[in-house]
């Protein structure tokens, strides 16, 4: 029977790109899981948007200058851009303000009265984080310090980057402000409570516990540890831009909390998607029928509020919603040996990818380098094996010899199927065991495995080759030549099937070269399928033109330049990757040798503001930014336009090195520095003078 499968991939925050390690994370091996469901026949409805509320929302779009809606929107575009370009194909790429999706807020709403309905929220007056220069709270990522759990310094008030521990802002070592650096102070304010810890006792544990056997063992580990320490937590913000509490406990500036709403976007997406497919009864159909599969993909950091969080809310809401089937987490992907780190020069520039390489080639060699069951990396050299040893000389090779061999020696026309030899017959049986191993594989999220299979059967398929030497039977027993690659035709089918759901675009295209033309099932691949009588096979170009050593080298040494270039022209830049590299970077970085107190008052630091802004005409990395001092307008150049879109600088508050001597970068000349520091996130700020320092004023 038809089985209905939910898949989600986690909602990226609006607020900067996705990079190698979100798509390895929770995009590709959703999409790759998707593809493969559907060619099994499931009935699969896959659903993803931009988180668009929160203070990871807030905070940027204020330091941006721009309004909420605006620089969401922004946003919102470039993730689908680069979801788009790496083949990732949603039935809905949606997102959770209003403005994108008009049934969020009303669903999100009715999650809060549901749980209040059944008892598990309750209302407390607690001490929160404020700050008394800037008169407002300072709920979550508004607050940083010390991880109280794993001592990683770059905790923020509500989740640790590093461990991925939901935390209690108060208990944080160190707090201050993000906004200005100091240190909040508390003060009391009423919010909602989820009694998270109830809907343990009464039925999360359970659950759990029968889901125990099929879960991955690095999301099993850290649900048990959670479950542990399970408590009410608050679900509401004192935020001016989110999701307001509905009817009567509405209250000005006063929001839900995002990571209450922003699961229940999955809902709402499919709503909307639905909708505007005309039938909106399925969208229940789907999320309230018990035999649904709901799977959330998604990287270690949103573990807790994926398996722990959002099942308890689903299941308080008593509403009959599905809960999550299974949620198959990653681990963190790295760069070659260490944290992805913009602001340290280590990441992929994305001229260094696009355009370059075939998508699916850059589709399979991330699915070979997965962080499935722990961290792992993207290697320049691992990526040129996986190009050239799998789907060059493998896969690419056996398509392209038989292929080129057709068109050759027989004109294009393979005959017909004549009777089997045993080796013919063991080939057709070997894709179908492929075709079951690699299924069993898909199906348990075991994508590297899956990769490795498919290219053990493009191995077999060589060896057949090989053996069976068509090149010296076309002259000693053309029958034999042409049952050869008659065979050879099958298999490439079968091989073309079961790369389908990593490399879609491939497969579409081998496919067509055999004149196959509706969409292949799973049930399809192994044995015999092409249509009867003999083939007309089309060549096809080549599909993966080979990875150079040259190529390796160069993005080896322009890394390595990139690395040892940010300390001396420019500040920190934007950390694309996972958010623990910029916690673990900031963790290891030394203090540096002693100065004394003359060195120090010898740089000259004065407040500062960006008048002006542009892109260098020659560095992708490099703003020209005009900084008005007071005393006289300067020339600028800083390596942020990973992170700031020069359009939203102007009146930017700076603090500038003055007394710098000037340089030439790619040809403009600087005339200072501008100060930065990595935010919690990873991605570079400009520090700003104190509060109404006009400009000019001398930092000490
Ligand atoms: N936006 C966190 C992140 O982007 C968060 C995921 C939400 S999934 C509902 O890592
Ligand atoms: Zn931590």
């Amino acid at each position: 029977m038809t089985e209905k499968i939910i898949v989600t991939s986690a909602l990226p925050y609006a607020n900067g790109p996705i990079h190698f390690g979100h798509i390895v994370g929770a995009y590709l091996p959703a999409d790759i899981f998707v593809r493969y469901q559907r060619m099994r026949g499931e009935d699969v409805h896959f659903v993803c948007g931009t988180d668009e509320h929160g203070v990871a929302i807030t905070l940027k779009a204020e330091q941006a200058g721009q309004s909420y809606p605006d620089y969401v929107d922004h946003w919102h575009r470039e993730i689908g851009r680069i979801l788009d370009s790496i083949g990732i194909e949603f039935d809905l790429f949606s997102g959770t303000a209003a403005h994108h999706n008009p049934f969020h807020a009303e669903l999100a709403q009715g999650f809060f009265l549901d749980l209040m309905r059944n008892g598990y929220l309750e209302q407390r007056t607690e001490e929160q984080f404020y700050s008394a220069t800037l008169g407002r709270f300072l709920p979550d990522r508004y607050v940083e310090g010390t991880c109280y759990k794993c001592n990683s310094p770059n905790a923020r008030g509500d989740e640790c980057p590093s461990c991925g521990s939901w935390l209690d802002a108060k208990q944080l070592i160190d707090p201050r402000s993000t906004l200005d650096g100091s240190t909040p102070v508390l003060r009391e304010t009423r919010h909602w409570y989820l009694k998270l810890d109830q809907i343990r006792d009464e039925w999360l544990a359970e659950w759990f516990t029968a889901k125990t056997a099929e879960w991955k063992v690095n999301v099993r580990h850290f649900v048990a540890s959670a479950l542990d320490d399970l408590r009410a937590r608050p679900i509401t913000r004192d935020l001016p831009w989110g999701v307001p509490l509905p009817g009567e406990f509405a209250e000005a500036g006063k929001v839900l909390y995002v990571w209450f709403e922003a699961p229940i976007g999955y809902l709402s997406i499919s709503k909307q998607y639905w909708n505007g497919q005309g039938q909106p009864e399925r969208f229940e159909q789907l999320w309230k029928d018990p035999a649904t599969k709901l799977y959330h993909f998604l990287g270690k950091d949103n573990i807790t509020f994926h398996a722990v969080v959002f099942p308890a809310m689903l299941w308080g809401t008593k509403a009959g919603w599905v809960v999550p089937t299974n949620v198959p987490a990653n681990e963190f992907f790295n760069l070659e040996g260490k944290k992805f780190n913009t602001s340290k020069g280590w990441y992929i520039p994305e001229s260094s990818i696009s355009g370059r390489f075939p998508v699916d080639g850059l589709r399979y060699a991330l699915a070979t380098m997965m962080p499935e069951t722990a961290d792992s990396d993207w290697s320049w050299r691992e990526f040129q094996a996986r190009i050239n040893d799998d789907l060059a000389d493998n896969l690419g090779n056996f398509v392209a010899r038989t292929l080129r061999f057709a068109e050759r020696f027989l004109d294009g026309a393979i005959p017909d199927l004549g009777p089997l030899l045993p080796q013919d017959r063991e080939l057709l049986d070997a894709g179908a065991a492929a075709a079951e191993e690699i299924g069993a594989h898909l199906a348990s999220f075991s994508f590297r495995k899956a990769c490795a299979r498919l290219m053990a059967f493009g191995n077999t398929c060589n060896k057949y080759y090989d053996t069976e030497q068509p090149w010296a039977t076309r002259k000693t027993d053309p029958a034999r030549c042409g049952q050869t690659l008659r065979v050879c035709a099958e298999a490439i089918r079968t091989l073309a099937i079961l790369a389908r759901p990593i490399l879609p675009d491939t497969s579409g295209k081998i496919l067509e070269a055999l004149g196959v033309t509706a969409p292949p099932t799973w049930a399809d691949a192994g044995g015999v399928g092409l249509p009867a009588g003999p083939l007309r096979a089309e060549p096809l170009p080549v599909l993966f033109p080979k990875v150079a050593d040259q190529l390796v080298a160069e993005e080896l040494a322009k890394l390595e330049k990139m690395a040892a270039e940010p300390t001396e022209g420019a500040p920190a830049v934007a950390s694309p990757a996972t958010e623990a590299g910029a916690a673990g970077d900031a963790a290891q970085e030394p203090i540096a040798p002693e100065i004394g107190f003359d060195q120090f008052t010898a740089v000259d630091l004065r407040a500062g503001t960006i008048v002006a802004a542009a892109r260098h005409p020659k560095a992708d990395r490099l703003l020209v930014l005009q900084v008005d001092l007071g005393f006289e307008q300067r020339t600028i150049v800083a390596g942020v336009a990973q992170s700031y879109d020069p359009a939203t600088l102007t009146g930017t508050r700076v603090v500038a090195v003055v007394n710098l001597a000037p340089r030439s970068l790619r040809g403009v000349e600087s005339q200072g520095m501008l100060l930065a520091t990595d935010g919690p996130d990873g991605k570079p700020r400009f520090v700003a003078p104190g509060e109404g320092a006009p400009n000019g004023t001398r930092v000490r």
